[in-house]
């Protein structure tokens, strides 16, 4: 089982890692395995004595190694069963839904930080986004969102302060608080583009500077035509694929 891994694994380590911790060099080899798309059966990584075998390294310097990338996101303890490659999140890009009813969906636990909230004039940005006035009062939304431990995604969320009076009424799920408030979004337009995280992003996400992701804007529409939300995501290009069904005329 795993042969092609294992023997991978064996030639990486043996080629020489750079310097550092034993643990940090077996963490970067694991890594770059699974980028490259050399993942073990099933996406199931070789147990942990396994790994001390194949390192001639301690179960604790591979444990410590598992650890750091189950703390990235980039594998999923799971008791009992082992450690598996993370799994992707498909997406559909044609359905209106949020990012907790999605997480929800797929048994995931939704978590948010919130990284600022506050309410503001429109700045030139919003004003075009949303098709508001100078000087509109605005309820501002800065979070990252995860999956358990795991950050997904980082969004800045702008909402009419006229639809949404405080930002503290958005207490996990934003479209949970505007269901609430009687304004569902029915309608939106969604622009996607790939780009390379800067600093803050990066940061709150736990990449490097510079990695991969999906900026995604989404202007939704209350059923009156007036804009309930403009928000800015920046999605892990790693964890995502953003899905839509095409159909012909
Ligand atoms: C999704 C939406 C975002 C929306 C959020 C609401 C995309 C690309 N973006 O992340 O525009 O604000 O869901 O989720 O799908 P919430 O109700 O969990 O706050």
């Amino acid at each position: 089982m795993n042969t092609g891994f294992n023997l991978e694994l064996q030639a990486r380590l043996q080629h020489g890692v750079g310097s550092g911790p034993r643990y940090a060099r077996l963490q970067q080899v694991l890594h770059d395995l699974i980028k490259d798309g050399i993942a073990g059966v099933d996406g199931l990584l070789p147990p942990e004595r396994e790994l001390a075998r194949i390192s001639g390294w301690s179960r604790v310097t591979v444990r410590k190694a598992l650890a750091g990338l189950a703390a990235s996101g980039v594998v999923q303890s799971r008791a009992g069963s082992g450690n598996f490659v993370g799994e992707r999140i498909e997406r559909s890009f044609s359905r209106l839904t949020s990012f907790t009813e999605d997480l929800r969906a797929r048994g995931l636990d939704a978590r948010v930080r919130f990284l600022d909230r506050s309410i503001a004039a429109v700045n030139s940005d919003e004003a075009m986004g949303m098709a508001l006035a100078p000087g509109t009062p605005v309820v501002r939304l800065h979070r990252l969102r995860l999956a358990g431990d795991k950050p997904l995604a980082v969004e800045r969320t702008s909402v009419p302060q006229s639809l949404l009076t405080h930002p503290e009424l958005v207490k996990d799920s934003l479209y949970e608080a505007l269901q609430r408030l009687g304004y569902v979004p029915v309608r939106a337009m969604q622009r996607l583009r790939a780009v390379a995280l800067d600093h803050s992003s990066a940061t709150y996400l736990g990449l490097a500077v510079g990695s991969p992701a999906l900026q995604i804007e989404r202007r939704a529409f209350l059923g009156d035509g007036r804009v309930v939300e403009f928000t800015r995501s920046f999605y892990r290009a790693d964890a995502y694929d953003f899905v839509a069904e095409l159909t012909v005329g």
